[in-house]
C-alpha cells in the first residue's frame, strides 16, 4: 500500500539534476564543520499541514482529499500515521512535530478524545520502531475548538483554563511517550480583540501559571527537553501576548519561566511582527532563547501567515548564520510550517514542495558557512566596535567610567570622529558570496 505512488526515495542529484523529484543541494550524508547536513538542519515533517489541511480558505471548500480513502474518524488517522511515515521515509526527513488534535479525532467526551489520542500515539511508537524518525515536538491544539474563543490559558472561563491544561497533560504524556525532545506553546487565541472586555493582568499571570503546571507535570514524569513558546503577534486575535522574541523573553523572565523554556521562531511570524526572520534569531541567540525554527516564508504582497515553503535562500543564508552562531540545535530542529498553495492539490506537490524548502535550507546552511569563512563581515563587525578594546571605550566596557569621567574626558577630547557603516559593501559581499 503507498500514498505517494508517484515517487520513491528522494535521492541527491546535485544542481545539475532536472529531475524535479531530486534534491539539487540537499545531500544529507554530505559532512560540513564536522557533522552531517542532516544533523545541522534537523528537518521535521508538520503532521497539520502535511497531512491533514484540506487547504480551504474563507472563500472556498478544501482542494485536497485527507480520507485517504477511508471513512472512520480513527481508520483515517491511522492512515495519517501510514501516509505520514511513508512520506518522511521517502524524504529521508527524521523529526515530526504535532498537535495532539491533529493525530486523533476529538470524542464527543474529553475521556474519548483522551483514548483516540493514547491510540495513536501507540500506533506512531510502533511505527517509530527500527526507523530513525523521531518526534522534534508535541503541542495541544487549543486554538480551534469553540471553546477556546476567548483563548485558552487566557480564557476568562476558569473551566476552559481546566479543559486546555487537561489536554495539554496528554499531549504531554504523547510527547513523552514518543521520545519527544521539545513541548510547544503557541498562543493562537491568548490574547484579545478588544481590551474594552480585557483584564490583560489577569489573563497573563494565568498563561503563566498554566505553563508553569505543565513545567512541574513534564519534569515529574521525567521530560528533560526543552519548553518553547512560538512568538506570534496576531491572527487569530487581532493582538497576541506572545508577540515577538523579546515580548517572550520578557514574559518568561518575569514570570521565573526562563530556564525551562526557549523560543521556537517562525519566519512568516517575524513577518508579520515586523521584523526579520534573522532579527528574531539573534534576539533569542544573544539572551540565550535559541531553541527551535518553524521554517516558512509570507508573501511580501500579503499581510497575513500564509505559511508558504521557503525559496528564499537570502533569508535561509541569514537564518542559517544565525543557527551556526548558536552552536547549532540540541533538542530543537527545522519544522516546515508550511503548506502547499490552495491550487497545488496533489500528493505530488506536497513533496515538491519539501524538495524545495530542505534544497533552499541546505543551500542556506553552505553560505553562512561560506559566509563564516570568508571573513569579510564578521572582521568588519569585530572591527566596527574596536573602539571598545581600549582607553575609554575599555572603561565603559569595565564598569569604571561614570557620567563624570565620560563629560571630562569629552570636555577634553571634543567632536568624535565617526565611521562609515558600509552597508552596500556588506550587502554586496553577500551578493557574491549567494552568486558565486
Ligand atoms: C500557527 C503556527 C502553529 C504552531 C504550532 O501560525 O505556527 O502551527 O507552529 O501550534
Ligand atoms: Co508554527
Amino acid at each position: 500500500m503507498t500514498y505517494f505512488p508517484n515517487f520513491g526515495k528522494i535521492k541527491y542529484e546535485g544542481q545539475g539534476s532536472k529531475n524535479p523529484f531530486a534534491f539539487k543541494f540537499y545531500d544529507a550524508d554530505r559532512i560540513i564543520d564536522g557533522k552531517p547536513m542532516k544533523d545541522h538542519l534537523k528537518f521535521a515533517m508538520s503532521w497539520w499541514h502535511t497531512l491533514c489541511a484540506v487547504m480551504a480558505d474563507p472563500f472556498g471548500a478544501g482542494t485536497i482529499d485527507r480520507s485517504y480513502g477511508k471513512t472512520d474518524p480513527m481508520d483515517i488517522a491511522r492512515a495519517k500515521v501510514d501516509a505520514g511515515f511513508e512520506f518522511m521515509d521517502k524524504l529521508g526527513i527524521e523529526y515530526f512535530c504535532f498537535h495532539d488534535m491533529d493525530i486523533a479525532p476529538e470524542g464527543k467526551t474529553f475521556a474519548e478524545t483522551k483514548k483516540n489520542v493514547q491510540e495513536i500515539v501507540a500506533y506512531i511508537k510502533s511505527k517509530m520502531e527500527g526507523t530513525n524518525i523521531k518526534l522534534l515536538w508535541g503541542t495541544a491544539n487549543l486554538f480551534n475548538n469553540p471553546r477556546y474563543m476567548h483563548g485558552a490559558g487566557t480564557s476568562c472561563e476558569a473551566d476552559v483554563f481546566a479543559y486546555a491544561a487537561s489536554q495539554i497533560k496528554n499531549a504531554i504524556d504523547a510527547t513523552i511517550t514518543l521520545g519527544g525532545k521539545g513541548y510547544v506553546f503557541w498562543g493562537g487565541r491568548e490574547g484579545y480583540e478588544t481590551l474594552l472586555n480585557t483584564n490583560m493582568a489577569i489573563e497573563l499571570d494565568n498563561l503563566a501559571r498554566l505553563m508553569k503546571m505543565a513545567v512541574n507535570y513534564a519534569r515529574s514524569k521525567g521530560f528533560d527537553g526543552d519548553f518553547y513558546v512560538e512568538p506570534k503577534p496576531k491572527e487569530p486575535t487581532k493582538h497576541q501576548y506572545d508577540f515577538d522574541s523579546a515580548t517572550v523573553i520578557g514574559f518568561l523572565r518575569k514570570y521565573g519561566l526562563d530556564n525551562d523554556f526557549k523560543l521556537n521562531i517562525e519566519a512568516n511570524h517575524a513577518t508579520l511582527a515586523g521584523h526579520t526572520f534573522e532579527h528574531e534569531l539573534r534576539v533569542a541567540r544573544i539572551n540565550g532563547f535559541f531553541g527551535s525554527i518553524d521554517a516558512n516564508q509570507g508573501d511580501e504582497h500579503l499581510g497575513w501567515d500564509t505559511d508558504q515553503f521557503p525559496t528564499d535562500v537570502r533569508t535561509a543564508t541569514c537564518a542559517m548564520y544565525e543557527l551556526i552562531k548558536a552552536g547549532g540545535f540540541t533538542n530543537g530542529g527545522l519544522n516546515f510550517d508550511a503548506k502547499v498553495r490552495r491550487p497545488s492539490f496533489t500528493f505530488d506537490d506536497l513533496a515538491l514542495a519539501y524538495i524545495s524548502g530542505m534544497d533552499t535550507f541546505a543551500l542556506g546552511l553552505i553560505k553562512a558557512y561560506e559566509i563564516i569563512e570568508d571573513g569579510r563581515i564578521d572582521s568588519f563587525v569585530l572591527d566596527r566596535y574596536k573602539s571598545y578594546k581600549s582607553g575609554i571605550g575599555a572603561e565603559i566596557m569595565n564598569g569604571t567610567a561614570t557620567l563624570e569621567s565620560l563629560e571630562e574626558y569629552t570636555l577634553k577630547n571634543g567632536e568624535p570622529k565617526v565611521e562609515s557603516g558600509r552597508q552596500e559593501y556588506l550587502e554586496s559581499i553577500l551578493t557574491q558570496v549567494l552568486y558565486r
